[in-house]
């Protein structure tokens, strides 16, 4: 994928001042007229000229990706789009350069790795930092409790070769925040020489760069119980050459952080807080306007929940105006939770406001496994009015559900799934394993009982059984999950979501590509379709630092058996869910309804099994019946359907 480390820098210099970059430029400082735009990335020629009169301060940030369970590092050739992290980090430091906060004689040159699209080569990094007398750092950025174990056996040669090294992102971030006590696996860092960065960035970076130029980084940055405002904060950017190495026209962007539920495998609420903190209508527009001059115009905006985002409503206010006014076609993906809709106008305006997807954290259909996990707010007495409040506007859903909650069985999880299928209209459907994610009260509890955890973090990435299970062996629970995604997606249940969708007038070609991503990538790549990417990459020495290097004669033959297997399996799911499409979309004109489709009645808490399947969903229906009499019909669900604003 890479060159030698000058051809590569090089290449990746010409990309940005070429002015190729997807994302927006800013006004050229001093510095940056000298050495290139923003990042300030010479060109070699430049970089010699300017060397011999100014110094360069080099930051290398890498988003590192993680080990699959073969112990090799799971990289793309395309990734689905960029990081938002590491987009956040690169806009921090690249402000930092535009003020020239080390100085009128300093620029400031950055580099951004993404792991999962692009190998990282520690050679390169350290040769090209020992020509510059190791003047600069290499930031890991947006660590997750699974990557944490790469990113140190990034940092190791690193520190070994005396190079500044800070990691940052929500593995240190959750453990500090739910530890008061630097913790065996932080101390290994540190033990390193390793800097951690815990918090968030914004208004802190200054202080990082002039400690880290000055030679006297701290050990530790805890910033967790200062969480700043994000109104004005630096804008999230990174260069062209980062952003091409993602599929599609889509990019991410974060409008707020905090959600105020108390879900307790939730490490959002620990680290990012609960209270709402949020970017202004100025600043969404900002980025989007942005954006779409370099015709960016699909986002992920990646709230965790947007609809608790305090100023959603100037937000899609604003929106609706770049869209109907302006004439910018922008559309969205969001994150919401299972009550959105019952917020005055929100789905109608979401709708104008072009959001096109949202992703919702239906976790499980039992109360009384919602209720173990402290998510109150999902009702499942909602489930179908908020369902079909997002079919009506035309919006599509994906919905996340949770594998291994406390009174979950391999049969009831199973029996669930189908009752899904046939009774609610939801499109897309991911699952998970319920894991105690470092900086979730779940972890907390679970280790401070001194309930065996699995201690290879690597595996904290929601697709591996990490605790006992009072019901199910590993084994099983290991089965169940593989099982769930055949159980959803059936051939016959394909055809049902594509007539569904098709009635409520979504575009089912595209549904039908996703569907395809979702269906297979677990079977197919082994990963999540959330870590899933456009054709898998590995390299013989990219391999966990426990596992033998694979020789030459087993390794290469064995990857292009792999790939061709792959390719062909790929080949066969997209033709038979092709074949579904077309024998769909013939019928375009043929009136299609089902049970899942009928409107929220009075007596369906009697008929569906949703509501009658076990004792916690028949008391869920009482107790929604009281609230009901105790609210004088106020809280009308779920004996009607919801007053989402929709015609
Ligand atoms: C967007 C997102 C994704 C996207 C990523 C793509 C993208 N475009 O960004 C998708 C959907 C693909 C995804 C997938 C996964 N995700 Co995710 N994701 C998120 C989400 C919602 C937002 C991330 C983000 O942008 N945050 C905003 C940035 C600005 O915050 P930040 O990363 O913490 O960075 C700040 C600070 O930490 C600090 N900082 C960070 N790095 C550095 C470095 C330096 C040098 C310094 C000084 C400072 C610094 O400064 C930054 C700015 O303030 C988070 C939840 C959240 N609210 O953050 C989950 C989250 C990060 N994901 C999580 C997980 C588990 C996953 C998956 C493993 C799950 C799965 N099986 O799907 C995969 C892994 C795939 C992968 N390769 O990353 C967990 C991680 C928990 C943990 N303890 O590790 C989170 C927290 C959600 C959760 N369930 O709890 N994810
Ligand atoms: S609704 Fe989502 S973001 Fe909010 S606490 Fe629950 S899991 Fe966390």
């Amino acid at each position: 994928m890479t060159a030698t480390a000058t051809h590569e820098f090089a290449e990746r210099d010409h990309e940005v001042m070429s002015g190729n970059g997807c994302w927006p430029r800013r006004p050229k400082s001093a510095t940056t007229e000298l050495v290139g735009y923003g990042a300030g990335v010479m060109l070699p020629q430049q970089r010699t000229e300017a060397s011999t009169a100014r110094k360069r301060f080099r930051i290398v940030l890498i988003k590192p990706s993680h080990y699959d369970d073969d112990g090799y590092v799971i990289r793309w050739f395309r990734s689905p789009m960029p990081a938002n992290s590491l987009a956040s980090v690169y806009g921090l430091i690249d402000d930092c350069a535009q003020r020239q906060i080390l100085g009128p004689d300093i620029d400031i040159e950055i580099t951004a790795i993404d792991e999962t699209n692009t190998r990282v080569r520690v050679d390169r990094i350290i040769a090209d930092l020992r020509a510059n007398d190791n003047f600069g750092f290499v930031g890991l950025v947006g660590v997750q409790s699974n990557q944490y174990p790469r990113s140190l056996h990034i940092a190791k040669p690193l520190r070994d070769a005396g190079i500044a090294v800070i990691v940052g992102g929500f593995h240190v971030s959750g453990m500090l925040a739910m530890f008061p006590n630097v913790m065996a696996d932080l101390q290994q860092a540190l033990d390193m020489g390793v800097t951690l960065f815990a918090g968030e960035a914004e208004g802190r970076m200054d202080e990082v760069l002039r400690d880290a130029a000055a030679g006297s980084l701290k050990p530790l940055y805890n910033y967790i119980d200062d969480l700043p405002a994000l109104e004005d904060a630096v804008t999230p950017f990174l260069p062209g050459n980062s952003v091409r190495k993602t599929i599609g026209n889509v990019t991410t962007f974060d409008a707020g952080r905090g959600c105020p539920f108390q879900c307790s495998f939730c490490t959002i609420i620990n680290v990012q807080g609960r209270k709402s903190r949020r970017r202004s209508p100025d600043d969404v527009e900002r980025i989007l306007r942005k954006n779409y001059e370099h015709g960016i115009d699909r986002f992920f905006i990646t709230d965790d929940n947007f609809a608790r985002n305090k100023d959603w409503e100037p937000i899609f206010d604003r929106i609706i105006k770049l869209r109907e006014q302006d004439g910018m076609d922008v559309r969205f993906l969001i994150q919401v939770d299972t009550l959105c809709h019952k917020i005055p106008n929100f789905v109608a305006k979401a709708k104008r406001a072009g959001i096109t997807r949202i992703f919702i954290g239906l976790e499980n259909i039992n109360p009384d496994n919602l209720l173990a996990a402290k998510k109150r707010q999902n009702k499942i007495t909602e489930y179908r009015n908020m369902l079909l409040a997002w079919k009506a506007a035309g919006i599509w859903t994906y919905a996340g559900y949770i594998l291994g909650f406390p009174n979950d069985t391999p049969e009831s999880a199973r029996r669930d799934i189908e009752i899904i299928k046939k009774e609610m209209p939801l499109d897309v459907l991911e699952f998970f394993f319920l894991t105690p994610l470092p900086g979730s009260e779940d972890h907390k509890v679970l280790f401070n009982k001194g309930v065996p955890l699995d201690p290879d973090l690597n595996k904290y990435d929601l697709e591996h059984a990490l605790t006992p299970h009072a019901h199910m062996s590993k084994a099983e629970w290991e089965k169940l999950y593989r099982d769930a995604w055949a159980i959803y997606y059936t051939g016959e249940h394909i055809e049902t979501i594509l007539r569904r969708a098709q009635t409520y007038g979504i575009n089912i070609l595209r549904l039908a590509q996703i569907i395809l991503w979702f269906a297979q990538s677990l079977a197919i790549e082994k990963v999540h379709p959330l870590q899933g990417g456009f054709v898998r990459l590995k390299n013989r020495h990219e391999r966990r630092p426990e596992l033998p290097v694979e020789p030459v004669w087993t390794f290469y033959p064995q990857l292009a058996g792999e790939f061709a297997i792959k390719h062909a399996r790929v080949a066969a799911a997209a033709w038979s869910i092709f074949r579904i499409w077309r024998h769909v979309a013939k019928s375009a004109n043929v009136p299609y309804t089902d049970q899942a489709m009928t409107p929220v009645t009075e007596d369906e808490t009697q008929r569906f099994e949703l509501f009658t399947h076990n004792k916690s969903a028949r008391e869920a229906v009482v107790h929604a019946r009281k609230i009901k009499l105790l609210t004088g019909g106020a809280d009308q669900s779920p004996l009607v359907p919801a007053q989402a604003g929709i015609k």
